[in-house]
């Protein structure tokens, strides 16, 4: 078996079975079911946060967030290309201009001093990322966004269960949103969520994700990002052993941090202070290594272990944003030097120390 740069948890068959069995006796499969509205308020205690939606997966989730914030068609939101491509496709399927912010090169986040520069009239939004669960500095962010009038929409697709001195990840900005796919902390096998505190964006929330309807009315020309109660299941399933299943991640990480540290040439991800961290990725930047990003890559490769280029290319240097006025890897140095470099190691709760100490042994030896 290969060992993957990620591998999903799951419950037990058992547990599974036994969660999804009132469904083959109340045939209520999707639509907002109960495990669905179970999900949410569990999701809701334990992301202390005042409301969470779901949606069938984290891109749609994103997607609906940016569009209740009404913001003006060709809008610029100011967000950083060091990401998944969801996010720039999300802020532009939106029909909104993404403008790119570099990043910083010590937890890779966007670097807060480079954001006012780009802010002009037609700023509407921020959408930054707490890529890899690494959170954002959320307080210069929310001070900008406050002087200029801005929006803010987290993209925590990686943050599940980090906080900040106490408080959830979720509570930030005007909006958050978490994955729940099969690859993440938390999974529901597809599946997201977005958490705020407005209530009056509850129900744009519930109708957009319903193909705008409410009731007899249809207040919003939208799709259909519900999720299934199937994905519920998983997620009320996977909910009881996330303690767990964060601590293991933790325990690998640890060992990885600490067979890598004082290496010449490899530079890990800085601890952030005041944070308690999901563990979510490990990535690590071969910068004036003895073998280069790729070369470790490979090497790896060849002894059946799959790492990733989490995230490389940029999503400014994609074909599909060349047009765009703010494209192009260039203009992010940071984020480049960054993307050419990194490799995020595998990370799992059911990764053994044993593999942590070859997948090390590889890389130094
Ligand atoms: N924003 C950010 C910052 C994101 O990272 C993502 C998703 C999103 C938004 C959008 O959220 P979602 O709409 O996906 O909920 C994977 C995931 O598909 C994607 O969710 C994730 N980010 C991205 C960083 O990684 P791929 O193309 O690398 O996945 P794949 O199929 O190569 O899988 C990676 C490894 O995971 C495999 O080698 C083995 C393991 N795996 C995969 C699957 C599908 C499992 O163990 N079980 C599985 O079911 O994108």
């Amino acid at each position: 078996m290969p060992i993957n740069v990620t591998r999903s948890s799951m419950p037990s068959f058992e547990e599974y079975c036994e969660e999804i069995k009132e469904l083959w006796d109340s045939r209520w499969l999707t639509n907002m079911g109960v495990k669905h509205r179970t999900l949410q308020a569990k999701l809701e205690e334990y992301l202390a946060v005042p409301h969470v939606t779901l949606y069938t997966n984290g891109h749609l989730a994103l997607e609906n967030a940016i569009a209740a914030m009404k913001l003006p068609e060709g809008g610029e939101v100011i967000t950083t290309p060091f990401t998944f491509v969801s996010t720039t496709h999300a802020i532009s399927r939106c029909g909104l201009v993404p403008v790119f912010c570099d990043i910083n090169d010590v937890d890779y986040t966007m670097d807060v001093n480079k954001i006012e520069a780009l802010i002009n009239e037609k700023t509407c939004a921020i959408v930054p990322v707490h890529v890899y669960g690494n959170l954002c500095d959320v307080e210069a962010i929310q001070e900008i966004a406050d002087k200029y009038g801005l929006k803010v929409i987290y993209d925590a697709a990686h943050a599940f269960g980090v906080t900040y001195k106490g408080i959830s990840a979720a509570a930030f900005g005007d909006a958050s949103m978490f994955s729940f796919h099969a690859t993440k902390v938390f999974n529901t096998i597809e599946g997201g969520a977005v958490c705020y505190s407005d209530d009056d964006l509850i129900s744009v929330l519930d109708a957009q994700k319903n193909f705008g309807l409410s009731g007899e009315e249809c207040k919003y020309i939208a799709g259909n990002a519900k999720m299934s109660e199937f994905q519920a299941a998983m997620g009320i399933c996977n909910l009881r052993h996330l303690p767990n299943e964060i601590l293991k991640r933790k325990i690998a990480v640890e060992r990885y941090r600490e067979r890598f540290s004082g290496v010449d040439g490899i530079r890990l991800s800085a601890i952030q202070e005041n944070i308690e961290s999901n563990y979510a990725y490990f990535p690590v930047v071969f910068d004036g290594y003895k073998y280069t990003r790729d070369e470790v890559f490979e090497k790896l490769k060849a002894e059946d272990i799959i790492a990733r280029k989490y995230f490389y290319p940029l999503t400014n240097g994609f074909e599909c944003y060349e047009d765009w006025d703010s494209a192009g890897e260039d203009k992010t140095p940071v984020a480049k030097h960054i993307a050419y470099r990194v490799l995020t190691l595998p990370l799992f709760a059911d990764l053994t120390i044993e593999d942590v100490d070859r997948i090390c042994d590889i890389i130094l030896k």
